[in-house]
């Protein structure tokens, strides 16, 4: 974990924008010695990231390291609450694991945990999810939302929202939203969500949302069952992106619509969800636990239910499936 030193650092190279902050100022702020200040730029150094230091004018962060630290994620985050209070792992079965165990121990809303790799990851109804070291971003999320317990699935598609213009803020690639969990560029998978509760008879503790994001792999990083179904980053654009800038960009855009969320309901969301669906208005295949429907995607309902027609005129409700386009 970071010191508050630390972060107050960060925060202060934050609100600098790209300028100078002299050593002075810096103590000034954080209200430290010059030798502490000192002490700290060492640090950060040492975990790689590059400073300029000009005399008379001060430091500047000019490159930020490859690996995903705390304090890379710290720099230049303005949330209010999510990714304030980072767990980051070098190795772990599975994020989710840890998060359902912070959850439990009142870990503030907004709490994450990220690894660089997972060895167990996990999709929906524990399927695996391929998490190599270093190429992609394996994280779990707790929020605390005061919603009844059938609500819950809107925070899918919510994030689901947020991760698509996370994509184009960073990358300029424009993915699609596959209902309810898969987020798609051309056809192939390129990230997965998976929403859990922790709920005490029908109010909820916590929602703990996984984002399984493909970022930096080559196609042979993929074992071969996957090759043809999934995608990354570098992959679509065509060159590395920064994992750290995707993390941050991810963080404003999911509290930027779940605060919306809390206040106008899931309305806003719909609409904006709806603007970056693949499915709408094409025949697909639904497989439910206990069925399978063809027909025509008509849209989500007002809870972000899916909308299905089949062949004979019949409408159907489908709460949960994994869908065949
Ligand atoms: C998902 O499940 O798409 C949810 C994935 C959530 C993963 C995150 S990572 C952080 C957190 N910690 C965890 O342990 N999990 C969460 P589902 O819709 O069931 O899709 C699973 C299917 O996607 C698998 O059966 C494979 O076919 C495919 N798959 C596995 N790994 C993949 C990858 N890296 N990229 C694309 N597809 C993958």
């Amino acid at each position: 974990m970071q010191t508050q030193l630390r972060k107050d650092l960060l925060d202060a190279f934050t609100n600098a924008g790209g300028s100078y902050l002299s050593g002075q100022r810096i103590a000034e702020l954080l209200g430290c010695s010059r030798t502490a200040v000192w002490k700290h730029i060492e640090e950060l150094r040492k975990e790689g990231f590059e400073l300029e230091a000009v005399r008379r004018k001060g430091y500047r962060i000019v490159k930020t390291p490859e690996k995903i630290t705390a304090d890379e994620l710290r720099l230049g985050l303005k949330t209010i609450f999510i990714g304030k209070n980072v767990h980051y792992e070098e190795s772990v079965e599975s994020t989710q694991k840890i998060a359902h165990r912070l959850a439990h121990e009142d870990a503030p809303e907004g709490t994450v945990i990220i690894a660089e790799e997972q060895l167990s990851g996990r999709g929906r109804m524990d399927r695996k999810w391929h998490s190599p070291k270093y190429t992609g971003i394996w994280m779990s999320i707790i929020l605390r939302p005061n919603i009844p317990l059938p609500k819950a699935p809107q925070l899918t598609l919510l994030t689901a929202a947020a991760i698509v213009q996370g994509i184009e803020d960073i990358t300029g690639v424009q993915p699609e939203i596959k209902w309810p969990n898969d987020i798609l560029i051309n056809g192939k998978k390129v990230t997965g969500i998976l929403t859990e509760l922790v709920a005490e008879a029908d109010r909820i503790n916590s929602v703990i949302i996984g984002i399984g994001m493909n970022v930096n792999q080559t196609k042979e990083d993929f074992p071969v069952e996957l090759q043809e179904i999934a995608t990354s980053l570098l992959l679509e654009k065509g060159g590395k992106v920064s994992r750290a800038d995707l993390i941050k960009s991810i963080f404003m855009n999911l509290e930027k619509l779940y605060l919306l969320y809390l206040e106008e309901g899931f309305f806003p969301i719909k609409l904006l969800w709806e603007s970056y669906a693949i499915s709408i208005g094409r025949k697909i295949t639904a497989r439910t636990l206990t069925h399978t429907i063809v027909g025509k995607a008509q849209g989500i309902t007002d809870d972000g239910v899916l909308i299905v027609e089949d062949e004979l005129g019949k409408t159907h409700h489908v709460y949960s499936a994994d869908i065949e386009l």
